[in-house]
């Protein structure tokens, strides 16, 4: 039920199914154009049988069906996030449809990508809402799609917790290109609107402050963690996954701010590069992934080292690189 740390049943879900992901598979030439993309929405009517009942295909009108309809834009915003600005088509850059249900079990409060499909559940309607609502959800679900036909990060540890930050990175990018705002106007907050009105929270993650996000008698108060020095080691949650992604989404949200501009452009193609490039592998601890960003943006912004420099820096601020 406390679920937004990685709740018990959906991690059990999450590791049997994350136990199927394919090995990295290189870039190959895209079979689909940007700005259309190829969804299909499902509703599992509160079952857990996936991928349901086929409700909506990609040019179909809306149904009136909020959760549906949800799930279908945003999951087009996340399809146009990686095709316009990373030219990557689908989460294997191939274009493959995008199988995406609704509606899934009772009362269900998260939302996941099964290692084939994005699921969403319809939250309890006591504490959070839809998990389709915030666009930045879906987009974090989506891009665990994406590591996952890339540097395919084992969700374990700090790997694990740099899959989870990857996916909150590119999560934040959608928001702030969908709301029109740089790295200094964004709030840097993860699933907004998720939570209803009087739970005592703004959002599920702060990127820019972790730990900050909610505290609230019935959630507890949020765990993540923003630097080395307050690194969680536990067993839980596939090793803090989701407790120690506030390290590398901390670093990530200060070399946008140093770097300066629009998230998505020059930190976007710094983080996209060494996710895609294969500096970026299954095993690559945070110091690995903070070099290989470093390093992507030197190689990327050659004629401007204050790129690189920013970066370094950041990740220096949350206790890497030293
Ligand atoms: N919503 C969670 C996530 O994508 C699901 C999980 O892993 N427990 O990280
Ligand atoms: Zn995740």
């Amino acid at each position: 039920r406390r679920l937004v740390a990685g709740g018990r049943s959906t991690l059990a879900v999450d590791e049997r199914l994350r136990g199927r992901r394919e090995a990295a598979t290189a870039a190959t030439p895209p079979l689909a154009p940007a700005g259309g993309g190829n969804r299909v929405v499902y509703d599992a009517g509160g079952a857990e049988d996936l991928p349901g009942r086929r409700v909506r295909d990609e040019d179909d009108p809306a149904t009136g069906d909020a959760a549906v309809d949800e799930a279908h834009d945003h999951s087009g915003v996340a399809w146009d996030l990686f095709a316009e600005v990373f030219d990557r088509r689908s989460v294997d850059g191939r274009g493959t449809p995008l199988t995406v249900t609704v509606h899934y079990g009772q009362d269900y409060d998260n939302a996941f990508w099964d290692g084939d499909q994005l699921v969403f559940g319809d939250g309890d309607g006591e504490l959070f809402d839809r998990f389709t609502k915030p666009l930045d959800v879906t987009v974090h679900e989506f891009t665990h799609g994406v590591t996952q036909f890339s540097a395919g990060l084992t969700y374990q540890g700090q790997s694990g917790a740099l899959n989870e930050s990857v996916s909150d990175v590119f999560a934040s990018m959608a928001k702030q290109r969908a709301l029109g705002q740089d790295a200094q106007q964004a709030d840097w907050l993860i699933g907004q609107g998720l939570f209803l009105p009087d739970v005592k929270a703004t959002a599920l993650r702060s990127m820019l402050e972790p730990g900050t996000a909610y505290d609230d008698p019935r959630l507890g108060r949020d765990p993540q963690v923003g630097s080395m020095d307050a690194y969680v080691d536990t067993t839980e949650d596939n090793g803090g996954v989701h407790i120690n992604s506030g390290i590398p989404n901390r670093a990530f949200a200060l070399a946008a701010r140093g770097v300066g501009g629009n998230s998505w452009e020059r930190p976007g193609q710094v983080w996209y590069a060494a996710l895609t490039d294969g500096s970026v592998t299954a095993g690559t601890d945070f110091a690995g992934f903070a070099q290989a960003t470093v390093d992507a943006a030197a190689r990327l912004f050659g004629d401007d080292p204050s790129v690189a420099d920013q970066v370094r820096q950041a990740w220096q601020q949350v206790g890497l690189l030293t």
